[in-house]
């Protein structure tokens, strides 16, 4: 059953995947929620190598398909196959499962957690990290965060969306249109690391917030062959509010400014809602 969100006060009680979910979970920070008996899944875990899940997921539908079919489960007691990896399995290890369950239709949700890093290891770079980052291994990432979003949606998958904490009733709506739906959906979230990104976790939510003011992080769905952007940033802030805020980009400002990359980095932003608006 689908619940109508308009303000906080619509969201159920329960999360909103409910315990009707198993969760297949590859390496990361996130395999710590399993920790019994204080995780906060209800539903059934199963964990994977960094680069399988979504082949794990394959396995749990055709299993939940066979048991339905069979008559060994009824059918409204089947339960949701979901995907949850932070970004070193979605934008890396695990793209090409990723690509091969899309391409097959497979009926499931795949939730990224995106820290930017590798970060259950000391936050490695991963394809995710942004231009400029301090990483483990990195003084400043010298490349690109992978555009994630567009990979899936060149995938003509059921649903996409990008999603961030600091917007709850944003990423409230976007699950429950996921959970409506049928085939290979994605939620990608922006997490904000204290640890990863060198901040306060006090800040945790103010980054988030500035994330989406800067235009740093596009909220956006992909639904029926279209984007659509759910929050457009007005009146955008400079990026340079969200940089300052973390450690992992304290060199662009200590001991000088580096006007260069803060430009780049700005110009880059620019040009992306640029071609939103046009
Ligand atoms: C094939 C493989 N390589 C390396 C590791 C070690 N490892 C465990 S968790 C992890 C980091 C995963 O990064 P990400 O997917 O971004 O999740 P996060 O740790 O940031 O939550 C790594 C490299 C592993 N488990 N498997
Ligand atoms: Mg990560």
């Amino acid at each position: 059953m689908s619940t109508v969100i308009r303000s906080m006060k619509d969201l159920p009680s329960t999360h909103l995947l409910g315990a009707r979910t198993v969760v297949v979970n590859a390496a990361g920070c996130m395999t710590l929620l399993a920790s019994y008996p204080f995780t906060p899944f209800r539903g059934s875990w199963l964990y994977t190598a960094m680069a399988s899940a979504p082949a794990g997921a394959q396995g749990v539908r055709d299993a939940l398909d066979i048991l339905i079919e069979q008559g060994r489960l009824p059918r409204e007691e089947d339960l949701t196959a979901l995907v949850l990896t932070g970004d070193g399995a979605a934008y890396g290890m695990g793209l090409s499962a990723t690509s091969g369950a899309i391409e097959r239709g497979l009926d499931f949700i795949y939730f990224c957690y995106d820290n930017e890093g590798y970060g259950n290891t000391g936050q490695q770079t991963s394809a995710a990290t942004p231009h400029g980052a301090r990483t483990a291994t990195s003084r400043g990432h010298p490349g690109y965060k992978k555009d994630l979003f567009a990979i899936w949606a060149a995938h003509r998958p059921a649903y996409a969306a990008t999603v961030i904490a600091s917007e709850p009733l944003d990423l409230a709506k976007k699950i429950e249109k996921a959970k409506s739906l049928k085939g290979p959906r994605l939620i990608i979230s922006l997490a904000p690391c204290p640890p990863g990104w060198d901040f306060d976790p006090a800040q945790a939510v103010e980054i988030g917030r500035l994330a989406v003011k800067t235009g740093v992080w596009p909220l956006k769905q992909y639904l029926d062959g279209k984007v659509r952007h759910t929050l457009l940033p007005h009146p955008r802030l400079p990026v340079e509010e969200y940089l300052k805020t973390q450690g992992r980009f304290r060199h662009l400002f200590e001991p000088r400014r580096d006007e260069q990359l803060l430009a780049e980095i700005q110009s880059r932003i620019d040009a992306y809602w640029a071609e939103v608006a046009a």
